[in-house]
């Protein structure tokens, strides 16, 4: 069946083995916080600064041994390239008496460890959320100086941890930044808190680092649970401090108006950045954090990344979290979708479709491109699973790990 797909994607100009081999390279950064509920392993219990996971599906990982033990069996399930995204607030510390605005290397060398073992390189996240330091919600924008200062020296601790990620793997490090400061209600004050925030990234960034090693990043969003009204970071505020200071925008495909769409944003940035960072989700009607799932968005998204040539310069991650269905799943499920999106975008023949385009041949356009949409993805993707040796059916494995291990939880 694949030599007969193979040929009929010859016959539209592409070459299946191609994609295949394009694809098993093209890493894609797994957030760890899908695994217990983005609780994270330095005190906190519960989430704050807008953001939720709910179910109760047994199985949280509750501790390091178990989130690890997780992951390793979600990465064994998933094919392709993948990359570890942690947030800092998964630091192990071992009983150390020590708060996040001090956080070293030391503090992630259990990580490292893990992640040579896997074969990973590892992304990193400052934490500004379940923590008692986010006074009135607010961290880089507060008012209160203790406040800011705490989460300054957070970031800068970040950026050095980071950039030891990036030497122990040799492969640079994205940090992302998002934080959740915004207002409930009615704000007296747009403008000061956004100055602060402004001020804060100033001083974040005046630290000495090696921008060959990490990649900062600032991520917008429209609103979060509890701080509807406004949003201290919002997308033009990240956009232009980005621009006119060398660093990099993440792009959250829940954190817009369900109207816009990233797939657009990406090309409006690629003309301006030479990286872009994803963050992939999926919202049901708002930033819900649904598992990533092959919709029509996602396959925009991979069109975008593969049909512009950014491969290298769009860094892909996802950042989701279901509790109400088996983690591991929800792991692999996302995963796979991205993987399968970035497939069909690498089975498209972009090159034709373009020409069509700029001849003003939109009536060809139009029929070629939804003709496209039914060739036989799925024989070519189940080529690259056996290529890759993971099973097309995770689910019995799953389910099997889900009696031996998360049902005695
Ligand atoms: C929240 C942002 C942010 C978080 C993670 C845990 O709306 O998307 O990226 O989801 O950092
Ligand atoms: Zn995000």
């Amino acid at each position: 069946m694949y030599e007969q797909a193979k040929s009929l994607y010859a016959s539209y100009g592409v070459d299946t083995e191609k994609a295949l081999n394009t694809l098993k390279s093209i890493p894609v950064s797994i957030h760890c916080w899908q695994g217990d509920d983005v609780i994270g392993l330095d005190g906190s219990d519960s989430l704050s600064g807008g953001i939720q996971t709910t179910g109760n599906y047994k199985g949280r990982a509750r501790n390091f041994d178990e989130l690890k033990a997780d992951i390793k069996k979600a990465f064994s399930l998933m094919p392709g390239k993948k990359r570890l995204n942690l947030h800092a607030s998964y630091a192990v510390l071992n009983s150390e008496k020590v708060d996040r605005d001090k956080y070293e290397p030391k503090h992630f060398e259990a990580w490292v460890e893990f992640a040579k073992e896997l074969n990973l390189g590892i992304d990193f996240n400052p934490t500004m959320f379940g923590h008692p330091m986010m006074t009135d919600g607010l961290s880089l924008s507060s008012p209160n100086d203790n406040t800011r200062k705490f989460w300054i020296e957070h970031c800068k601790a970040c950026i050095k941890i980071s950039e030891y990620f990036a030497t122990q793997f040799n492969t640079p490090t994205l940090m992302n930044i998002w934080i959740p400061d915004g207002y409930k209600d009615v704000p007296a004050d747009r403008l000061a808190p956004r100055l602060r925030l402004k001020k804060s990234l100033d001083e974040i960034l005046s630290i000495d680092y090696d921008k060959s090693k990490v990649i900062i990043a600032v991520e917008s969003k429209v609103f979060g649970i509890g701080v509807e009204s406004y949003t201290v970071g919002s997308n033009e505020f990240y956009q232009n401090y980005a621009a006119k200071n060398n660093i990099c925008c993440l792009l959250d495909n829940g954190h817009y108006h369900p109207s816009e769409y990233v797939s657009d944003k990406i090309p409006s940035l690629l003309a301006f950045y030479d990286t872009v960072a994803l963050h992939v989700t999926r919202g049901v009607r708002w930033d819900s954090d649904h598992v990533v799932l092959l919709e029509d968005e996602i396959k925009e998204i991979a069109k975008e990344i593969v049909r512009n040539d950014a491969i290298d310069k769009v860094k892909i991650g996802l950042d989701y979290f279901d509790a109400s269905i088996n983690r591991i799943s929800a792991w692999v499920t996302g995963q796979r979708a991205m993987q399968k999106a970035l497939l069909y975008a690498l089975l498209i023949p972009h090159d034709k479709l373009k020409t069509l385009q700029d001849n003003a041949e939109f009536t060809e356009l139009m029929v070629l491109q939804e003709e496209v949409k039914d060739l036989p993805l799925g024989i070519v993707w189940n080529e690259y699973l056996k290529r890759e040796n993971v099973k097309t059916d995770y689910l019995a494995e799953i389910k099997k790990y889900e009696k031996e291990v998360l049902n005695k939880r």
